[in-house]
Parts: structure tokens; sequence; C-alpha cells
């Protein structure tokens, strides 16, 4: 496996030293391996790169003939690092009885899982053979935003490489990440052309109890257009207004798979929102979801849940134990996130769409290892003592472009809009008077929501994006610990990010 050289110490140098650096291509990386598609019904192949892959092994057939859901390849560290080689190009991935076009991380779509322990280090070497700009973010990590690491400013040309390195910190909780490019104007066509993969960060508790004894299982969900040319990953400006959505939706890759189990099995699942755009409202029938992880890892106390709603970039980690036969299907219901043009959704708002059938084999009344009640996560009550406030302002209440800002300035690279202390704990209240839904997502630093407008229940656990709902607002108490450096804050729409709904926070 073509495992990068050994890797760059981190070295400290400005913004422009980077966008130099990335424009130049300098660092050097072995061998990069392409991969194997992963295939309809099988995990197969490889990723390039690996400190170790893991293959699943083939369940079998759902009775009904339909696709098995894919397992996305995964990529393990061992001995403390995953050395990864990524080659970010177009490439035709599998659909139905042939092929589509997607943009892709080693030819396939999704990418390979990342999967890694507190304390590891991540090393990712990126070769762009796109034929505009791109670079990689890292969804959620509790990482250093600037040199080599989670740093969104390095800017990656077409032909070129670069060598991430993300050194995760010993204390860093326990949960489902993800990553996509992050290159200021291209986002969402890039997202939108699938260029996405899962990060896990495992540890102890995972291995042990409740949590090992179930099946566990990656749903990246995304919505691309599908068709065998590039303009599947175009939108016009009313869309790109709107926020995009796709013709399809897919979960790893596939249209409404299935999933076939036994009684007397927990299942659990790692939910990813991987659609620049659309919102997810899932239910499912005839089953509880028990919901035991939000963006930022375990909840101290789990709950049963009726839906879960993901806006874009949100995770969320549930677990269901299975007692009962039959086939149950996990659906999302089309959520009105409103309208900046006075346009329609498409679909429409209470569309309900398939996205997953588990069918169920054997006996009823089986007992099935149950949900844990209690879990070690992060501690929901740490830092909550506010230093200092500040409010901000998503959007306005006019139309067209000059609406999608923040405080009613577009996204200038060079602009420093907050700057704050390394150590404190901020509040910030976000309101949008927009029309629109506009979901809040800050880099790096994991916050507490603990208020909103509307009256809804807070969200469990720690989060890194929100939901600001159109005409509402949002308070988030955040502790800017352990991590300094410049990064972003931004609409995870991410057609309103590349228009400019973006600002710059530098912790010092
Ligand atoms: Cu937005």
């Amino acid at each position: 496996m073509g495992s990068t050289d050994a890797p760059q110490g981190p070295k400290v140098f400005s913004r422009r030293d980077a966008l130099k650096l990335g424009g130049l291509g300098v660092m050097a990386a072995g061998a990069l391996t392409l991969v194997g598609c992963s295939t309809s019904d099988t995990t197969g192949g490889s990723a390039g790169g690996a400190s170790s892959t893991t293959a699943a092994t083939t369940p079998p057939a759902p009775s009904s003939g339909g696709l098995l859901l894919p397992t996305p390849i995964e990529l393990r560290s061992t001995d403390g690092v995953l050395d990864v080689a990524f080659v970010a190009a177009p490439a035709m991935v599998p659909w139905q009885d042939g092929t589509r076009y997607a943009l892709t991380y080693n030819g396939i779509s999704p990418g390979p899982t990342l999967r890694a322990r507190p304390g590891d280090v991540i090393n990712v070497t990126l070769r762009n053979e796109l034929d505009e700009p791109t670079n990689l973010h890292t969804h959620g990590l509790h990482v250093s935003p600037e040199g080599i690491s989670d740093n969104v400013f390095i800017m990656i040309e077409p032909g070129q490489e670069f060598s991430y390195r993300y050194e995760i910190p010993s204390d860093h909780p326990s949960g489902t990440f993800w990553y996509h490019p992050h290159h200021h104007g291209n986002t969402a066509q890039q997202l939108f052309g699938g260029m996405a993969g899962a990060i896990i960060i495992d540890d102890e508790i995972d291995d042990s109890g409740a949590m090992v004894n179930s099946s566990e299982r990656m749903l990246i969900l995304a919505d691309p257009n599908i068709g065998d040319s590039p303009a599947v990953v175009d939108a016009t400006m009313p869309e790109r207004m709107q926020g995009r959505q796709g013709d399809a939706v897919l979960v790893n890759g596939v249209q409404s798979p299935t999933i076939a189990a036994t009684t007397g099995t927990t299942e659990r699942w790692r939910i990813v929102n991987t659609s620049p755009s659309r919102f997810y409202n899932l239910t499912i029938d005839g089953l509880t979801m028990v919901l035991v992880g939000t963006d930022q890892g375990r909840l101290r106390q789990p709950e049963p849940v009726d839906q879960i709603v993901l806006t874009p970039g949100q995770r969320a980690e549930v677990m269901v134990a299975l007692t009962d036969p039959g086939t149950f299907t996990l659906v999302t219901t089309e959520v009105d996130r409103g309208s900046m043009s006075g346009g329609t959704l498409v679909p429409p708002a209470g569309t309900v769409t398939a996205l997953l059938s588990v069918e169920v084999t054997g006996t009823s009344g089986a007992q099935a290892p149950p949900p844990p009640s209690q879990l070690d996560g992060p501690d929901e009550r740490a830092d909550l003592s506010v230093d200092s406030t500040r409010s901000m302002s998503l959007g306005g209440s006019g139309m067209g472009m000059r609406s999608l800002v923040i405080d009613g300035q577009s996204f200038d690279m060079d602009v420093v809009n907050i700057t704050t202390t390394l150590g404190t704990t901020e509040r910030w209240t976000i309101t949008n008077p927009s029309m629109m839904d506009h979901p809040f997502h800050i880099h790096v630093w994991p916050f507490k929501v603990v208020e909103r407008s509307d009256g809804a229940p807070l969200d469990p656990g720690w989060r890194d994006t929100v939901n600001v709902p159109a005409g509402g607002s949002v308070s988030i108490v955040m502790p800017f610990e352990d991590i300094s450096g410049r990064t972003v804050y931004h609409c995870h729409i991410l057609d309103h990010e590349d228009i400019g709904m973006m600002g710059v926070i530098e912790v010092v």
C-alpha cells in the first residue's frame, strides 16, 4: 500500500506561506495508490495509503433482492499513526446497472472512512487532479487550524499536492466526524460532486459493553445529481441562493439500500449529513432509535427519539434494538427551510423519501442487547461560565447576494472579523432575520446550545453545527480552549458559504 514518507514535523508559518506552499505543491509524497471502487453490494478493493485496511464481510443477501448497504472502505491507524494518500479527481462511480459522474477521493464516493484514536496523528497527502483548486477540512475535529493542520486557507492548485498533518489531542472526544473540501467559492460544488468521507475517533468505551455488542454501520447521506457528464455538479444562481439539492438521496452511494439483520441484535448507526444544502428529518416506523451521540460524540444520557433532524454538516449516532422480524424503513421527510428568492422547494416540504430498509429475520420477542442508558461523554456542564458575550446576525431581510452575509459583511480572507482570547468562554447569540434557515458552523471549538427563541428543545451534547431558523435566534456557549489560531465560521448551506456567508475568527 502506498503510504506517505515520514511526515513533516509541524511547522509554523503564515497563511501567505501556506498559500504559496499549497500553490507550489512542495510536499513530497510516496507512491499514491488508486483504488478499487466500492461495489454495489460488498466492500472491496483498497484505497491508497492506509496503515491498515478493514474490509467488511459480505452479509447475507436481502430477500427483497435490493442492494445491500455497502460499507465505505475503512483506513485505520496503527501504532498511533494513520497515513493516507488521497487523489481528488473526477471518476465514473457505480450507479445501478452502470455508472455516474462524480467528484471523488480515490475514485470512490463516499471516500474512505478514516478511523483513529485520541492521541493519534493522521497524515493526509492530497493530490489535486481536479481542474480547479481544492483543499481539505476535518469537520468537527478539535485540532489546530493553522500550518499544515485543518487550515482552510490552504489552496491546492490543479496538478499539485499537499501534505496535511492532524494531531488528535489525547483527550479528544470519541465520535463521528467527517472530511470534505473547503475551498471558498467551490466548496458546495465539490461536495455536491461527492467529495466527502467519515472520520471516526473511537476509544475504549467503543470497545466495550453495549457499544461493542452491536453492528456498527456508517450511514453517509448525500444527494447528488445523477448523470454521466460534469454538468451534474453545476448549479444555477437561483439554485445556489436556495442551496442546491440533488436528484437522488443516497446512503453510502446507493439509493435505498437494505440492511439484512436478525432479531436479538442491536444496530449502531453513525449518520453523517454530507449534503451541501439538504436537511434530513429521519424517522423509522416500528423501531425505537436511541440517540447515543451527536456532533461531538457520546451523550452522557442517551435518549429514545422519534425523529432526528440533521442539517448539513451535523451527525447523529443511534442504536436500534431488533427484537421482532419485519421490514422497517428509515425515511426522510423534506424539511421546510424557507426560501430566499420566494421560489419553492424541490421537492416540496413534507415529501417522504425512503433511505434504507432494515430486513429483520428470526424469532419474535428476541432479547437484543439494550442500548446504554448512561455513557461517559464530554461533560455538558464544563466551562459554561461565560467571560464575554457577542451577537451576530446571519443574512439580512433583503433578497439577492447582499442577503448572504454575516453582520452585513461578505467573506474576505484578509479581514479578521472576530479576535478573541485563548482560555476564555463566550456566549454568542446568533440571530437570523432572513426568510430561510441558516445552519451555523464554527471550526475547531465545540459549543453547547443554551437558548432558542422558538422554544424548541435544546440540543443534547456538544455541537459544531446548529440550525438558526428563519426569523429566530439561537444562543451558544463556546469555550476557546486548548488551541489557538485563525479559522472560519459560516453557514453550512455551502452555497451560501461560497457566496460569502462566512467570517474569520482568530483566537490568540
Ligand atoms: Cu445559509
